[in-house]
């Protein structure tokens, strides 16, 4: 909300503008949520008020904290940093103090109306040490973290003096969101080279003690959320015919050209308005445009205008509009119609449904929304994006023209390209990109963080109290089942899985067991028996099942198996197209499995391991459509058997005549067997993410505990 005094002293809170507000809104009410925020006004206290349904607590800001906190540390260090030092960062140490000093007000704000367990979503970059400090304030919390603009690469944000505290503020949080998953990428490639904590495609193990020598270690998540708009609530707008009769007025206003090109920014030096303006001047010059058909109308609206490289930057994009249009304007055209205001939304979506083509052209830019919103009023399905590479909506928007700002002439042709583009293909882009934006709008973007958040729910230290009950209860059965996963249970996960050892606590803990009499345990893994026992080195008595279960070795030497002759045909064919898949993608590998094959993505990046999976799914959907899938941790398992993790549970329950069950596993594949146990057995599931399970502990370190206390009731129950 923000704050605003009429003349006469009557006071007024206005909704904030914004998609983040529009998108976040309905969650707030229905949550009974609060929002920390500051209310847009210097010096002043106000107390927590309600306001629609939703709860605001305002942090205050001084003049002092405006200057060095938001336009200093803020807007002038961070700001240019994260956007590839467009222009120059200043470093401080005054305005750093400054940073510290407000994120802690905005931490500790937080902290004091957060309910136990609460989930607080903090967002952006002025914001980034807040994780940190409420998680030490309130260790109960789920702390998500989202930021708007990007995060740079390496060699730029290890320029930052205090480059470790920051990341060290945002690995406090449980999910830290970014735009792209260059973003994300760049975020954790800074964590192992400034921390050295071990990275595996979006997760991070953060050690838990400031030593890092317990062992222990926190799961963050960082991850790609690309932000986006209320596009059904554009779409409205553009729909209403006093806006469309504006949007008609606007073209008639401006001589009716045959091409009006718009431009709409925040006046900031990250949006390449320069490069338009050069690249728009030379087109007018070059003869290639003429003033008589196009018009650039561009929209700058104020923006940070106390920070001086704001001013210089002001400066010399009117100089430039000044000039271009002294040049080529004539009495009746002008060239380019600059507007350095602030306008309705309403005024917007008209401008956007007015103009032929959009120019977004930023050097960097977290998402850019205004690219979003064009294609979102376009419900005529026309109108051409002309869209930089550089910005975050280049990801999603592939069917717009895609530009290098950097490039004036490739950019000049694409303009060109732009305005005579045929009706067809228009259409055709136009369609793809109102589908893309239609179907991901902001409701989408907040409730996949939202999940994405509350799966990492914080799973407490050590072992709970209930727990300890309930571990009691399985010490005391006549037959205990000790059923393990190997993979992430006994032993930490690996890059490589041959390398996977169980972590040495563990293995005595498995002994201990073995010496008490009524005991059993076995091993419940998905890897291939050889594999299994090649890794976990298992002592003799324990009970093997392999494959998800289509491999078993109980009491007998040997692996018990067999496969039809039609189940072996289908082992070829798979083999066959994995192998070609996986030939073309860099950093993807196979593993045969005794009645299928699995397709490994951990070592590829993101998006070519998701490539490989689609093509995975979708060629042998059609050749082989009676095939097993399953899907886990960066492996895509085909089989031509199909068994899962609860059939081996239940072959173990028969085999031994266990009364109770114990069973231990971390991964998506272990859910089927915490799905099998009954009232008296229990699941526990080691680390964070949905589960069937009742009791988690954090990592296989925490496993060793959990054994120990089960031998240590079970032997004195004994004696
Ligand atoms: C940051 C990141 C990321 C602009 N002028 C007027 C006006 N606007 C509205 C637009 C749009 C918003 O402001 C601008 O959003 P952008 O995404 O384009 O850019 P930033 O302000 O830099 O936002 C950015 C975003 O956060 C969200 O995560 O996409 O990359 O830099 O909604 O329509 N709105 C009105 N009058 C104006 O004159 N009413």
């Amino acid at each position: 909300m923000d704050y605003e005094e009429a003349e006469d002293g009557a006071v007024t809170w206005r909704t904030s503008p914004g998609g983040l507000v529009t998108a976040l809104e309905p969650l707030m009410r229905s949550s009974h949520g609060a929002w920390v925020g500051w209310p847009g006004v210097a010096a002043r206290d106000f107390e927590p008020f309600e306001n629609d349904g939703i709860s605001l607590v305002p942090v205050r800001l001084d003049e002092a904290d405006i200057e060095d906190y938001y336009e200093g540390f803020s807007n002038d260090t961070l700001w240019p940093l994260y956007h590839d030092v467009i222009a120059p960062p200043s470093f401080h140490r005054e305005t750093w103090e400054a940073y510290i000093t407000v994120n802690r007000r905005f931490a500790a704000a937080a902290a004091a109306v957060a309910a136990p367990g609460a989930t607080v979503w903090v967002h952006d970059y002025q914001l980034q040490l807040v994780p940190r400090m409420l998680r030490e304030a309130r260790p109960d919390l789920v702390i998500g973290f989202f930021n708007h603009i990007p995060f740079p690469p390496y060699g730029i944000y290890a320029q930052l003096p205090w480059r470790k505290q920051i990341l060290h503020g945002l690995l406090g949080a449980d999910v830290i969101g970014f735009q792209r998953s260059a973003d994300a990428g760049n975020f954790s490639q800074a964590v192992r080279r400034l921390y050295g904590y071990p990275t595996r495609g979006v997760v991070i193990d953060v050690p838990t003690s400031e030593s890092g020598h317990n062992g222990d270690f926190r799961r963050v998540v960082a991850k790609h959320f690309p932000i986006s708009i209320d596009s059904a609530g554009y779409e409205e707008l553009a729909r209403r015919p006093d806006i469309q009769a504006r949007a008609r007025q606007i073209r008639e206003d401006l001589g009716n050209p045959k091409t009006l090109m718009l431009g709409v920014d925040r006046l900031d030096y990250t949006k390449g308005i320069g490069h338009r303006i050069k690249a728009f001047g030379e087109l007018l010059a070059d003869g290639r445009l003429s003033v008589e058909d196009v018009t650039l109308v561009q929209v700058a609206s104020p923006s940070r205008e106390r920070v001086s490289t704001y001013m210089a930057l002001r400066d010399e994009i009117e100089l430039a509009v000044g000039r271009l249009n002294g040049d080529f304007s004539t009495i009746s055209h002008t060239a380019i119609s600059y507007h350095h205001h602030s306008y309705p939304r309403e005024e917007m979506v008209a401008m956007y449904l007015a103009a032929d083509v959009m120019l977004v052209t930023a050097l960097r830019d977290g998402m850019n929304l205004v690219a979003k919103e064009y294609v979102a009023a376009r419900f005529d399905v026309d109108g051409v994006l002309v869209l930089s590479e550089f910005a975050g909506a280049a990801d999603e928007l592939k069917q717009a023209i895609l530009i290098n700002p950097h490039d004036i002439d490739g950019t000049k042709d694409a303009i060109v390209r732009a305005i005579e583009m045929p009706q067809r293909e228009r259409t055709r882009r136009m369609r793809s990109l109102r589908r893309k934006v239609a179907e991901n709008d902001v409701a989408v973007w907040s409730a996949s963080f939202l999940r994405a958040l509350t799966g990492a729910a914080a799973v407490p230290a050590g072992i709970s109290d209930d727990l300890d009950l309930a571990l009691q209860g399985i010490a005391s059965a006549e037959n205990l089942l000790i059923a393990l996963d190997f993979d992430g249970t006994l032993a930490p996960h690996v890059d490589h899985p041959e390398d996977a050892r169980a972590i040495a606590g563990n293995r005595e803990a498995v002994q201990a067991l073995l010496d008490l009499p009524g005991v059993r345990v076995a091993l419940v893994s998905g890897r291939a028996l050889v594999s299994l026992q090649h890794v976990a080195q298992p002592q003799s008595s324990v009970l093997l099942t392999g494959s998800h279960g289509i491999e078993v070795q109980l009491d007998t030497p040997g692996i018990e198996l067999n496969l039809l002759s039609t189940e072996l045909e289908q082992l070829d064919t798979l083999a066959r197209v994995l192998e070609s898949i996986s030939g073309g993608i860099a950093g993807t590998t196979i593993e045969r499995k005794p009645a299928g094959l699995a397709l490994h993505t951990r070592l590829a990046t993101e998006e070519d391991g998701e490539r490989a999976e689609r093509q995975a799914r979708e060629q042998l959907g059609d050749q082989l459509p009676g095939l097993t899938v399953r899907e886990g941790k960066n492996v895509l398992e085909f089989s031509v058997r199909s068994s899962t993790k609860g059939d081996a549970l239940k072959k173990l329950r028969d085999y031994t005549g266990a009364d109770r069950v114990f069973y231990a596993g971390d991964d998506v594949t272990d859910e089927d067997a915490f799905g099998v146990l009954r009232d008296d057995d229990l699941g526990l599931k080691i680390g964070q993410g949905a589960t069937l399970a009742s009791y988690r502990v954090r990592s296989p370190h925490e496993v060793t505990q959990v054994l120990v206390r089960i031998a240590e009731l079970r032997a004195a129950q004994a004696r």
